[in-house]
């Protein structure tokens, strides 16, 4: 009876023993497995439409997968004082920003600050543009990514007219878009050759 429970032990163990080693095997030699584990870097841009007269080109640069996502750029012709600075969910052409409809908001979240932890993955707060009419944009973002599911390319940057409030306004409207006013300039991000 001991015996015929540790032939039976002994099974189990090369059984599993096999199963982590076909593993390996597939994870080391299929390449959509593999893939998903290296640490290529991705590039994006977004050059800014508007109609009103705000242009810039923001430039998108993730090390890899895990890391946080750096987002530059100088943005021109803004009025002085804060501007709501968010992803939206789709792509547009031109200067057709209402397009871009709603904050990208995958998770279906609350609209808030970058650094709360629950948001829209579009919500990156609001830009300042000084007296000389530019927004100098320097955002290290944790949320936004440049791969896989949640990825923000094709997805739209929009510039609004005032400030977002970050959610705590009170009202409904504070708690979807932060009551950030009309939009000012939007773009498509795309890939670019990192
Ligand atoms: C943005 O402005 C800063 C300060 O003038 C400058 O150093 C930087 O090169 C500019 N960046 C771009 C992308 O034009
Ligand atoms: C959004 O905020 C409202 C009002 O505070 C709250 O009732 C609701 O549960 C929140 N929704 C999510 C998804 O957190
Ligand atoms: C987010 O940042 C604001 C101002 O920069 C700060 O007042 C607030 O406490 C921060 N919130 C969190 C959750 O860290
Ligand atoms: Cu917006
Ligand atoms: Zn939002």
């Amino acid at each position: 009876m001991g015996k015929c429970i540790a032939y039976l032990a002994a099974a189990v163990v090369f059984t599993g023993l096999g199963a982590l080693v076909a593993g390996l095997a597939v994870w080391f030699t299929v390449p959509e497995v593999a893939q998903k584990f290296t640490s290529e870097s991705r590039k994006a841009q977004c050059v800014l439409e508007s109609p009103a007269a705000v242009s810039g080109t923001i430039m998108f640069v993730q090390s890899s997968e895990r890391a946080p996502v750096d987002i530059t750029g100088n943005i021109t012709g803004l009025s002085q004082g804060k501007h709501g600075f968010h992803i939206h969910a789709f792509g547009v052409s031109g200067a057709d920003c209402k397009a871009a409809q709603g904050h990208y908001n995958p998770f279906g979240s609350n609209h808030s600050a970058p650094n709360a932890t629950e948001r829209h993955v579009g919500d990156l707060g609001n830009i300042v543009a000084g007296e000389d009419s530019v927004a100098y944009v320097e955002i290290l973002d944790h949320s936004v990514t440049l791969f896989g599911w949640y990825s923000v390319l094709g997805r739209a940057v929009v510039v609004h007219a005032g400030e977002d409030d970050l959610g705590l306004g009170g009202d409904s409207g504070s708690l979807a878009t932060g009551n950030a006013g009309g939009r000012v300039a939007c773009c498509t991000i795309f890939a670019v050759i990192d």
